[in-house]
């Protein structure tokens, strides 16, 4: 693991977060700075650094749990819908170097804006 990724000793505990779901490769935690109530991450624990660099099933993996959790963020912040989505490369905006989705709940007073009209 590249000492200096955040998300890689978010895995070790070295720094804390708060999960949302966790088994042997896949870690979904809470986004420290949240979009919306319950704006959770779901990153593999292995170090890839964007979606190109991860291997297929490793993939999987991860959107197996996005899908499985979907529900159960929307359910937890009682959000309607939600955005689902991968910042794929730093020209795409992806900041942190770690592959990961971003489960963003949404909800009737958002106007069905697409989601970057909530950061711009
Ligand atoms: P991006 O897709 O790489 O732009 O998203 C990175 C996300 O990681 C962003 O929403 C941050 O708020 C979030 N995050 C975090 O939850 N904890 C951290 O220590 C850091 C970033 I650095």
């Amino acid at each position: 693991m590249p000492e200096d990724c955040i998300f890689c000793q978010i895995v070790a505990g070295d720094i804390p977060s708060r999960t949302v779901y966790e088994d042997d490769s896949v870690l979904a935690f809470l986004d420290a700075n949240p979009l919306a109530p319950g704006h959770t991450l779901v990153i593999p624990k292995a170090h890839h650094e964007r979606l190109n660099d991860t291997p297929a099933d490793v993939a999987g993996e991860v959107l197996s749990t996005v899908h499985e959790l979907v529900p159960a963020v929307e359910g937890a912040v009682d959000a309607p819908a939600s955005t689902v989505a991968f910042n794929n490369g730093e020209e795409a905006g992806q900041e942190v170097p770690h592959v990961h989705a971003h489960i963003v709940p949404r909800f009737a007073e958002d106007g069905g804006r697409p989601i970057h009209a909530l950061v711009t």
